[in-house]
């Protein structure tokens, strides 16, 4: 296989040190279901992860839903004449696994000798079919290179994992179909779905035995090839994943006959085919969202196409019941739930490539409004207020308490759940800026409107009005800056809230124009006086500043100042020194929070106001969230600090690529991914909407000789080719 640079992520040493990291970025999926990239052979280090989008569970009152670990399917054990395939004894003479990025393949080619001098090639591939999303596989193949010898495979299916301890699954069946099938029939003990995963083998080689092993929710097809010197033997296990929450399933179907059934045809059509049209969509997928940059090195051309090429695996491409999780597929971080990461850092990336996908993200927080609306009445409000980590229902799922805090030594209490109200605003502007770039007038006179206008009434019974000062005020919030809690007036939010609700007044008007928008209004119940109520909220709002400093909140400016900078670029440094307490009372940001709003409401500002920001929230920011590197990159652009903004771009670039902040294991941290998008579209590209009209104004970096790439924008396909000498914006066929 030749390499290329710009295409291919490779590991080219075998480390069971960085596993975990691995295993997260080989991750494999088609936005149905995601499989960790771990390696077929067993290895203590070794943690399988297999999870379906929406497919929730809450094992346990005490603990919080989050998305079942499904039976490790990957698992395939090989006995080379009797020594099991084991990279950490004997020696690794060759080794290399690469992912594919343009067609979705994860390969591993490998030459080991045994501790008993016996030297074997071997080589596996795998897909998650983006053609067929119940489909995956594995082909490995084997070639003896000085012995002959029985080759033997255990190929398993294993209900053992669990989520870190917890088990989802109540076992239903286990047995075997066709030749060479096994499979599980499993549901989830309180949302009571059921799952089947079924594999099916195909071997390629003389078979001296097969036989079948049965265990306590393990299953494991056994064959035996007859191993030449030179000659390659193999096996191919494709996999079928059925989930009774299935969309696509015929009505009052058996969903394991309908599963069975589905793989023995797949196993006739075989594994080659299957890769092949799987590669076919990628293809097209690339087609849109492809983004070309030419320098020098091409490691920010990789990172680019990483970023996209997770975004379209961990993304549920036409069920709008489910969103994208904060770890998208590739891990058990965050528990799969879903965060304002999706609206404001993942939605950009499909609104301007695939808006199809960017509306069913937003549908999904219309299917959970009622959801939204229960949390807004336990919690003394009106209208809806969505959740801060959301799963099936829209209802809080925040955990109650986090790591522990190296001070105390006591775990950390999470407040987000009752104070981080923001993403009830996030939730608004995405849908504004879905109809901006989409011009979708259905979605927002519908969906959209039920959306803006029942949060609109939540943060009207938010707000508390302060008769002395005259104005509005939202107290005991978190605003995006994680390191401060139970704040009054989070410019953030205030600023936001203020936005939301003058934009609740031009979609009232645009309501009242059509029988369908006035049927919305009536529907909710919104009164001539409410709606007056919230312009008068959204003139008085407090926003507390000092000429064009923006304060974070009311009292930041008090905080004691400690020397960021010096624990900055060292996970866990300034938990140590400070304490979550102490942190909590100093002039330190988790991540942007006036900075990210200079990039959301980037019109509202002066360059100015911009740069005073700047100079004063940078220094004093940890990033000690993934989501924090890219937006600095944005307004490092906005304001003009070419090298700035560059170096925030490889640093949001490193974040999953190198395990710079060191807990990739746990997943992919998905809204980073989606800020590179937007570092390079929104940044260097200088893409944005002004007054409904697209503007393109880019700065491209040093480094970069050129930049391309596609976007829609309000029913047109366009192509952006920017150079060092100039930019041309032109339509595409
Ligand atoms: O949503 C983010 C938050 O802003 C910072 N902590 C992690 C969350 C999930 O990515």
């Amino acid at each position: 296989m030749t390499l290329d640079p710009r295409w291919h992520v490779v590991e080219e040493k075998f480390d069971p040190k960085k596993m975990g990291h691995y295993e997260s970025v080989f991750t494999l999926g088609n936005g149905y279901l995601g499989t960790r990239g771990v390696f077929e052979e067993l290895y203590r280090e070794r943690t399988p992860g297999t999870f379906v989008a929406g497919l929730f569970d809450q094992a346990h009152p005490n603990e919080v839903t989050e998305l079942p670990n499904l039976p490790d399917w990957v698992e395939v054990s090989i006995l080379l004449n009797g020594e099991e395939l084991d990279l950490t004894q004997g020696q690794v003479l060759q080794y290399r696994r690469v992912l594919d990025l343009k067609g979705g393949v994860l390969t591993r080619e490998v030459v080991w000798e045994s501790p008993q001098g016996r030297r074997t090639a071997l080589r596996f591939r795998r897909f998650v079919s983006l053609a067929n999303v119940h489909l995956v596989g594995i082909s490995i193949a084997v070639t003896p290179e000085n012995y002959d010898g029985p080759i033997e495979f255990r190929s398993a299916l294993n209900g053992q994992v669990t989520n870190s301890g917890t088990q989802h699954f109540t076992s239903i069946e286990h047995s075997t179909y066709a030749h060479r099938g096994i499979y599980l029939l499993q549901e989830t003990v309180q949302s009571k779905q059921q799952v089947v995963v079924a594999a099916n083998h195909v071997v390629h080689g003389v078979l001296l035995d097969e036989s079948f092993k049965n265990a306590h929710r393990r299953i494991v097809y056994n064959a035996v090839l007859s191993g030449k010197r030179g000659q390659t033997v193999g096996i191919d296990k494709l996999t079928t994943i059925y989930t009774s929450r299935d969309q696509d399933l015929p009505r009052a179907v058996n969903l394991l006959h309908h599963a069975l059934a589905a793989s023995s045809r797949q196993t006739q059509q075989g594994f080659d085919q299957h890769l092949e049209v799987h590669q076919q969509v990628w293809e097209q997928r690339w087609q849109w969202a492809d983004i070309e940059i030419v320098s020098d090195d091409h490691f920010d051309q990789l990172v680019v196409r990483f970023a996209v090429f997770h975004l379209i695996q961990m993304t549920p491409w036409n069920d709008p019941r489910v969103s994208v999780a904060a770890k998208g597929l590739s891990g058990e971080g965050y528990k799969g739930h879903v965060f304002w990461d999706t609206e404001i850092f993942i939605l950009p990336f499909f609104l301007y490539s695939f808006p199809q996908v960017a509306k069913n993200l937003l549908t999904y927080r219309y299917l959970t409004l009622p959801g939204a609306i229960t949390n807004a009445a336990q919690n003394g409000y009106s209208g809806a207020m969505f959740a801060w980590e959301s799963a099936d229902t829209g209802e809080e799922t925040t955990p109650e308490v986090g790591g522990i805090d190296p001070v105390t030594r006591k775990p950390i209490p999470i407040l987000c759940g009752k104070q981080e109200h923001h993403i009830s605003v996030d939730i608004p502007y995405a849908i504004w800026n879905y109809y901006q770039v989409t011009g979708d007038r259905d979605f927002l006179l519908k969906e959209g409107a039920e959306i803006l206008l029942l949060t609109a009434r939540f943060w009207a019974s938010r707000v508390s009005y302060n008769p002395d000062r005259d104005w509005y005020e939202i107290k005991e919030v978190i605003g995006p800056d994680e390191y401060k809690e139970g704040i009054d007036n989070n410019y953030y939010t205030n600023a936001l809230v203020q936005w939301h609700l003058k934009k609740t007044a031009e979609l009232v008007k645009l309501l009242k124009e059509s029988p369908a928008g006035q049927c919305v209004l009536l529907k909710l119940g919104v009164t001539e006086g409410e709606l007056q109520d919230w312009q008068v909220i959204a003139a008085k709002i407090r926003l507390p500043r000092e000429g064009e400093l923006l304060h974070q909140f009311e009292g930041f400016m008090e905080l004691q100042e400690i020397d960021v900078l010096k624990y900055r670029d060292v996970p866990g440094l300034l938990q140590k020194a400070y304490g979550w307490e102490e942190i909590n009372r100093s002039q330190v940001l988790k991540q942007a929070d006036v900075v990210m709003l200079l990039y959301l409401l980037g019109d509202e500002f002066t360059l100015a106001e911009k740069r005073v920001n700047w100079d004063f929230y940078e220094p004093k920011t940890m990033h000690d969230s993934s989501l924090s590197a890219a937006i600095h990159s944005i307004v490092a652009n906005d304001i003009d600090l070419a090298e700035e903004a560059y170096a925030y771009f490889q640093k949001a670039a490193r974040i999953d690529l190198t395990n710079s902040m060191g807990n990739t294991h746990a997943g992919l941290h998905a809204a980073s991914l989606g800020g590179c998008w937007q570092a390079v579209v929104h940044g260097f590209g200088g893409v944005r909407v002004k007054s409904g009209e697209l503007s393109v104004t880019p700065k491209l970096p040093k480094a970069w000789h050129s930049l391309r790439f596609k976007l829609a924008f309000q029913g047109k396909r366009l192509q952006v080719s920017i150079r060092r000498d100039g930019y041309e914006v032109t339509t595409v066929d």
